[in-house]
């Protein structure tokens, strides 16, 4: 038998099959394997290197921040920025643009008709209500339109992520009025951090690169017959605005707050003093199939 050279082996680990398997994952993995192969001996990779880089991919695994890492290396970005792409090519007016999901959404949120409060550990930040309508392209709004909207909370945690917070703190399911008009009462979120000492941590820190996204408020927002948008919304005046380490940030998402004097109005919302106040309205194209129209965040898309 031949000694084997490093093409020799390569070509092995590609073809070697035992039955049919699939041919996309195959392509795929294929693709990365080679990819990698060329890189440690380009660069010279030593077996302390790469046992280094399986370690601290086990530790990564193990932590559940596989999400982290590819919003940072800007995956998720890169996807939404495709399905633009595909989008503007289709030459189909879209609505609200697009912005990625994040790995800290979780399903089966508390429902809410019309209008909710979020912050139920309450007083722990400025209030804030964001309000809207969900429209459909020729305008129409859209009743009973469903959203999903989350967000960190004072110290820039999620809950469910976070043993102090209560299970679904900061997280609302909302369905729009008839009108189409939604509304929430929450506090003015501040940024995120990504946690320290943990896999992520590590490897920002050999990358030179800090781990901060400025405050924003997550959003899945469906109707029956319309595309399901998965978006964000960011808070004004953050110094990490257009420095997000998940690359996320898009001017048209950026929020405007107003202050606003008096309660008149949002009584039912419990606020009985100054407060500030945000539109963010909402427009969803049709669907183009039913997997459009599906309102699956990633954790369920997985499950
Ligand atoms: C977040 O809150 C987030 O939205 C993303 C995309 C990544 C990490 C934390
Ligand atoms: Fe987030």
């Amino acid at each position: 038998m031949a000694e084997l050279n490093i093409d020799g082996l390569l070509d092995k680990v590609l073809h070697d099959r035992i039955a049919p398997g699939n041919d996309r994952v195959r392509a795929i993995v294929n693709r990365i394997t080679t990819d990698l192969y060329r890189t440690i001996e380009q660069l010279d990779v030593q077996p302390d290197e790469f046992w280094a880089a399986a370690d601290w991919l086990t530790r990564l695994g193990a932590s559940g921040q596989t999400g982290l890492i590819t919003a940072g290396l800007g995956f998720d970005r890169l996807l939404d920025i495709r399905q633009d792409e595909a989008d503007r090519r289709r030459g189909v007016k879209t609505g609200t643009p697009r912005a990625i999901e994040g790995p800290l959404f979780i399903p089966g949120a508390p429902a809410s008709d019309f209008e909710v409060r979020l912050d139920e550990a309450q007083d722990h930040g400025e209030c804030l209500v964001v309000e809207g309508t969900v429209r459909d392209l020729q305008g129409q709004p859209v009743a009973g339109a469903t959203m999903d909207v989350w967000h960190a909370n004072e110290h820039g945690r999620y809950s469910s992520f976070d043993p102090d917070q209560a299970p679904f703190h900061l997280r609302r399911r909302i369905t729009a009025n008839a009108r189409g008009e939604y509304r929430y009462r929450t506090i003015v979120p501040p940024g995120y951090a990504i946690p320290p000492n943990s896999p992520t941590s590590e490897l920002f820190a050999a990358l030179g690169r800090h781990g901060n996204r400025p405050a924003h408020i997550h959003y899945l927002v469906s109707a029956p017959g319309l595309r399901a948008l998965t978006t964000q919304v960011n808070l004004p005046g953050d110094p990490f605005l257009d420095d997000d380490f998940a690359y996320a940030t898009r001017q048209e998402l950026v929020l405007t707050l107003e202050d606003v004097p008096s309660p008149a109005g949002y009584e039912s919302l419990g606020i009985d003093g100054p407060f500030k106040r945000a539109r963010f309205d909402v427009t969803l194209p049709p669907a183009g199939s039913d997997r459009d129209a599906a309102h699956l965040g990633r954790a369920e898309r997985v499950a």
